[in-house]
C-alpha cells in the first residue's frame, strides 16, 4: 500500500538521522548523543535549567518507543523495529511521550522563549538531530512564511512526520523536504 510506503520512508529516515553513531541501531546512546549535541549548538544562548527536563523527556520517549518495538528490553532497537514500534503503536500512549518530549525539545531551542522557533532555532535544533537541508526543512514547514513556526504548529507536525499517510501533510517535511 502507497501510504504505508510514505510512513515507513519517513520512519526510516528518521531513524538514519538518529543513529548518531551510524551502526544501524539505535540506543539510548545515540539519543543521548543527539541531545547533547543540541546542547552543543546552542552553547550559552539556551537556559541550562530546561537541559534536565529535556534529558529526562528523551528518555521517557526511548523507554516507550524501544518497549513496543519488540526489541529486547534494554537493548538496541533495528530500523525494521523502529519502523514497526511507529506503525504498530497505541497512537495515544506513544503521542504522550512523543509530544513531551518534542515540547522539552522545542522549549530548549526556543531561546528567546517567545513560543516559536525563528529559521535560527530551528537550525540548531536541526544540526543537532541530522537534518541535512535545514533550510529547506524549514521552508517546507513555514508555509505561511511567517518566518517562525510555533509551538503548536510544532506539534502539528511531529504528529504528521510519525502517523500521517497524506502525502501532502506539511510535517512531512519535518526531516528535510520530501
Ligand atoms: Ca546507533
Ligand atoms: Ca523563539
Amino acid at each position: 500500500m502507497a501510504s504505508m510506503d510514505l510512513l515507513a520512508q519517513k520512519l526510516g529516515s528518521d531513524f538514519d538521522a538518529l543513529d548518531a553513531n551510524g551502526d544501524g541501531f539505535l540506543s539510548p546512546e545515540d539519543l543521548t548523543q543527539r541531545v547533547e549535541a543540541t546542547r552543543i549548538a546552542l552553547g550559552d544562548m539556551a537556559d541550562p535549567s530546561k537541559y534536565g527536563a529535556l534529558q529526562s523527556a528523551t528518555m521517557r520517549w526511548w523507554d516507550q518507543m524501544s518497549g513496543m518495538s519488540g526489541a529486547v528490553p534494554g537493548q538496541r532497537v533495528s530500523r525494521e523495529e523502529y519502523i514497526s514500534a511507529h506503525v504498530e503503536a497505541d497512537r495515544d500512549v506513544m503521542d504522550a511521550v512523543l509530544i513531551e518530549f518534542v515540547d522539552a525539545l522545542f522549549d530548549y531551542v526556543d531561546l528567546d522563549g517567545n513560543q516559536q522557533l525563528t529559521a535560527e532555532e530551528f537550525h540548531a535544533f536541526a544540526s543537532a538531530w541530522g537534518i541535512e537541508d535545514p533550510q529547506g526543512a524549514f521552508d517546507a514547514l513555514d508555509a505561511d512564511g511567517s518566518g517562525s513556526l510555533t509551538k503548536q504548529e510544532f506539534q502539528g507536525f511531529v504528529r504528521d512526520f510519525y502517523t500521517s499517510t497524506d502525502p501532502n501533510a506539511r510535517g512531512n517535511n519535518l526531516m528535510g523536504p520530501m
